[in-house]
Parts: C-alpha cells; sequence; structure tokens
C-alpha cells in the first residue's frame, strides 16, 4: 500500500474543491450548459481511495464523479473543456459534466443512471479474473444507488465469484433531496452487504487516510482472491444536489455544521503545523486552475458536420 503525506492529500483535494467551485462560477457566468452535479465536501473518497491503486486498476463513479475523475489522473483543461462542451478528449463535449471518461487512466467513466457503473465496474472485476490480471475494480456509489436492480445483481455476481471489485458507498446521507432512512427499512447499509455475503467496513468519509487504509486492504483482499469489499465512507455534501437545488429540504444549521468537520478543514485542523504549506498549496492550485479555465475556453466546440457521429440509431 503506497503513503498518502498531508500534503498530498491536501493538494489533490484542494484541486478537487477549486475545480468545482470554478465550475459553479462559470455555470452562474452562463459558460456551462445544462445542470451540474458536484461533491463538494466529499473530496476525500476519491483522494484516498485513488492512492492506492495501480495505474491498470479500473476506475467507475456516478454522475457526481468529477473528483474520482481528477483524482484519477484526469487533465484539468480536459475536465473544463468538456463540461463547457468544448471538443475535449474526454467525451468530445457531448458528455458534460456526468460523463467524464478517460480510457488513458483507466477511469471508465462517470454515468447519470443511478447504480449504472455497477455492471460495468462488474465487467472490468470479471475481465481482471477471467485475464487472471494483478488488477482491481474500483466503483463509487451513493446509499440510493443500492436501492437499484442492476447494483443488487452486480454485488451479487461479484460475491458469488470472489471477484476483485471495491465497492465504495458515498454515504452523503441523502438520495437527491431525500434521506436514504427515509426510503429503506435496514438501520444500516452495511447490512445490505451483510445480504450479499460481501465483507464491509463503515469509514470516517472525510479522513482520505481512513479511506484509504480501507481501499488499500480492500484491493490487497481482492488481488489474493479474496473477493470483493463494500466500504461504505461517511459524509456530507456542502452544496445542492444540483447546481438549481435550493436545498430547503435540509434542517437548519445543517450544512454550517458540516462545514466545521469537512475534509480539507479537519486535515488543517489534525495539522496545525502544516497550514503555512497548506495555504501555499491552495495559492499554486488556484494558479493550476486559472490556467487550466483559460487553455479550455480556447478549445474548439465541436463542429456541427459532426453532430449524428457517436449515435446508434
Ligand atoms: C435509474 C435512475 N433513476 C432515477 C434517477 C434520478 N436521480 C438522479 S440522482 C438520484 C439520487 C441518487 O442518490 P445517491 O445514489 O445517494 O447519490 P448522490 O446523489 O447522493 O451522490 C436520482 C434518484 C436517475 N438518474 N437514474
Amino acid at each position: 500500500m503506497s503513503d498518502l503525506t498531508p500534503e498530498q492529500a491536501y493538494r489533490a483535494m484542494a484541486r478537487i474543491r477549486q475545480f468545482e467551485e470554478m465550475c459553479l462560477e462559470l455555470k452562474s457566468g452562463g459558460e456551462i450548459p445544462g445542470s451540474i452535479h458536484l461533491a463538494v465536501g466529499q473530496e476525500a473518497i476519491p483522494v484516498g481511495a485513488c492512492s492506492q491503486l495501480g495505474p491498470d486498476d479500473a476506475v467507475t463513479a456516478t454522475y457526481r464523479g468529477h473528483g474520482w475523475a481528477l483524482a484519477r489522473g484526469v487533465d484539468l483543461a480536459q475536465a473544463f473543456a468538456e463540461i463547457m462542451g468544448r471538443e475535449s478528449t474526454l467525451s468530445g463535449g457531448r458528455g458534460g459534466s456526468p460523463y467524464f471518461s478517460d480510457a488513458s487512466v483507466n477511469f471508465m467513466g462517470e454515468n447519470s443512471i443511478v447504480g449504472g457503473g455497477v455492471p460495468i465496474a462488474l465487467g472490468a472485476a470479471v475481465d481482471a479474473w477471467q485475464g487472471d490480471r494483478e488488477v482491481v475494480s474500483v466503483v463509487s456509489i451513493g446509499d440510493g444507488a443500492l436501492n437499484q436492480g442492476n447494483t443488487h445483481e452486480a454485488l451479487n455476481f461479484a460475491a458469488a465469484f470472489d471477484l476483485p471489485l471495491v465497492v465504495v458507498v458515498e454515504n452523503n446521507i441523502y438520495s437527491e433531496m431525500t434521506p436514504w432512512k427515509d426510503m429503506m427499512g435496514i438501520d444500516s447499509l452495511q447490512e445490505r452487504a451483510a445480504g450479499y455475503g460481501i465483507r464491509s467496513v463503515q469509514i470516517d468519509g472525510n479522513d482520505a487516510f481512513a479511506v484509504a487504509t480501507a481501499v488499500g486492504d480492500a484491493r490487497d483482499r481482492g488481488l489474493k482472491g479474496g473477493g470483493p469489499t463494500f466500504v461504505e465512507a461517511e459524509t456530507e455534501r456542502l452544496v445542492g444536489h444540483y447546481s438549481g437545488d435550493a436545498q430547503a429540504y435540509r434542517p437548519p444549521g445543517e450544512v454550517e455544521d458540516a462545514r466545521t468537520r469537512e475534509p480539507l478543514v479537519a486535515l488543517r485542523g489534525s495539522h496545525p503545523d502544516l497550514v503555512n504549506s497548506f495555504d501555499a498549496i491552495d495559492a499554486e492550485v488556484s494558479v493550476d486552475i486559472d490556467a487550466a479555465v483559460t487553455a479550455a475556453r480556447a478549445m474548439n466546440e465541436p463542429a456541427p458536420s459532426t453532430l449524428t457521429e457517436h449515435l446508434y440509431v
């Protein structure tokens, strides 16, 4: 398992945070078409998880997956370009915010179908198993995706065949605007894992190091033929479900409270000696973000003559 330093964790999380905050600015400035789903507050999960992966491991995410793409190594300018509808190397500007994918870093893609990534990630795990390859497949899902039929089928299949699948459940309390506890008859998401016979752990998803340990252990276990692991990472989203969500369904003070324990604040709190380094990292990341936006703005939009390309009907 590779070590993650506090500075590395901070830089990777700050990059995602500033990327998404800039997306909000670009959206309000009219530079991003459609709605966007941000994971502000959930950055420790992709950063901790991806710190433990090898280059050939496969990563699949949800529509809230910008952080996973960036933590996996997707280029910042290409990410902005995709969201801005430019001809990027991700989905050519045709997918936008919920459809990043980049085979060059084994990022199998985001997916706006809830639970849609799980069978795709299962396919990557089957490929690893059949080819006897030393790789695992990691999939991020929300708590709400546990109620989808294809999630059940894929998790059952992974358990039956001891496949090297790591399921990272980002438990951010809400499924869209509804608390998961209002939609399920169980007290803990861990009960779902038990139902499949999948080993599970519940961790602080705002702590990149706790995530790294859990995913690193799960990866080692998967590579040794120990089968899938269900990692429930508890976290809180600091922004709306989507860019236009006024969040009226959230109790007063909930977001303010969450801001006192979000991943960047928590890391600063646990390393007061590194605060100057963290400030310097923030400033460096900000320069990278501005440069990436400038590069994205200079990219072309897809030519109208290519409108019918990539269509199946
Ligand atoms: C199959 C399907 N059903 C419904 C929707 C509408 N929808 C979009 S997001 C969402 C909630 C998902 O919640 P969760 O899995 O907890 O992820 P989170 O939004 O918290 O990241 C729903 C129901 C969808 N995109 N796909």
